[in-house]
């Protein structure tokens, strides 16, 4: 552990670190719907740039009260009467703090309930694993609202589901919810009960890995989506170096070789 997190320093984010290592990073503002304000995403951007350096080995990232995330606040943005250049300059936090969550190497699983919209949706779109319940719905009022999108939906939202899909909910204010969601990509996971359990023992199955193989998982595929494919294998090659001969593993691969592993099989409904 290179730096140390404390929880008490964080106001609008509710953390709390479990002995696996998985911590609970929980949006705590659900009187405004855990609408992303200027210090929310300071937060955001302190977590996420130290949680690779303090032996954080996942997060799963939650909504306090009956919603995940209503996106901007649209109360502070329309009280400041933001400049063009004072704005693009909030996005740019939105996006360093993005950007640390998807770059950098800690698997994020979003447990999602209530309203994914706006922001909400591209903060969830940066998460690694996303686990929707029944009540989960996602939209991007943008439109309505005279806004367009500042935190990376063009290119998150628009990767998971399709730029044709993600212009017509900006123009119509469509909403997806349930299995057409998980269908057409919006999450990985649809549950009956609580997202937040489900994201918790996801979690917990992603801690077990060894680190490095998490680091390359959790950046390395983000970032060889943005390079040539001759550039992605090279880089593919030089990592694998890395990862596949690191110490740590060799039990792993002992215990394979020694038959005591667990072996890969379908899973089994009941
Ligand atoms: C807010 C916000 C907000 C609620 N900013 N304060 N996002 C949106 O267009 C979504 C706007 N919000 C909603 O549509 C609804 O609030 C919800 C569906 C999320 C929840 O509905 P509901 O009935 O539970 O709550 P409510 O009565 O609408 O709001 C409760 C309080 O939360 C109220 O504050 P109060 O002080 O009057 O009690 C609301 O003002 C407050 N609140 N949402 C500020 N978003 C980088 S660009 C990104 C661009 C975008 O994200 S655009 C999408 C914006």
């Amino acid at each position: 552990m290179i730096v140390a997190i404390d929880p008490a320093s964080f106001t609008n984010l509710a953390i709390k670190p479990h002995d696996d290592g998985v911590w609970v990073v929980t949006l705590d503002r659900p009187t405004k719907r855990n609408a992303l304000d200027l210090a929310t995403i300071e937060e955001l951007v302190r977590f996420f740039s130290d949680a690779p350096r303090a032996g954080v080995r996942a997060v799963v990232l939650a909504g306090a009260g009956d919603h995940f995330c209503a996106g901007l606040d649209l109360i502070e943005h329309h009280d400041a009467d933001r400049s063009p250049a004072d704005f693009m300059h909030v996005c740019l936090r939105w996006h360093e703090a993005f950007n640390k969550m998807e770059y950098g190497g800690v698997p994020i699983i979003a447990a999602l309930h209530g309203a994914v919209v706006g922001g909400g949706l591209e903060l969830a779109s940066a998460a690694h694993i996303r686990v929707m319940d029944q009540t989960a719905y996602v939209a991007l009022p943008e439109g309505q609202r005279g806004l367009f999108t500042g935190g990376g939906a063009t290119i998150r939202v628009s990767d998971l589901v399709g730029k044709s899909r993600m212009i017509d909910m900006m123009l119509t204010g469509r909403v997806y919810a349930g299995q057409e969601a998980i269908d057409l990509g919006f999450a990985q996971y649809l549950v009956d009960g609580s997202s937040l359990e489900t994201a918790m023992e996801l979690a917990r199955k992603a801690a077990k890995n060894l680190p490095l193989s998490n680091f390359a998982i959790c950046s390395a595929v983000s970032h060889m989506q943005n390079m040539s494919a001759m550039d992605a294998a090279y880089a593919e090659a030089v990592l694998a170096g890395v990862v596949n001969t690191q110490p740590d593993a060799r039990a792993r691969l002992a215990a394979f070789a020694d038959k005591t592993a667990a072996r890969v099989r379908p899973t089994t409904k009941d």
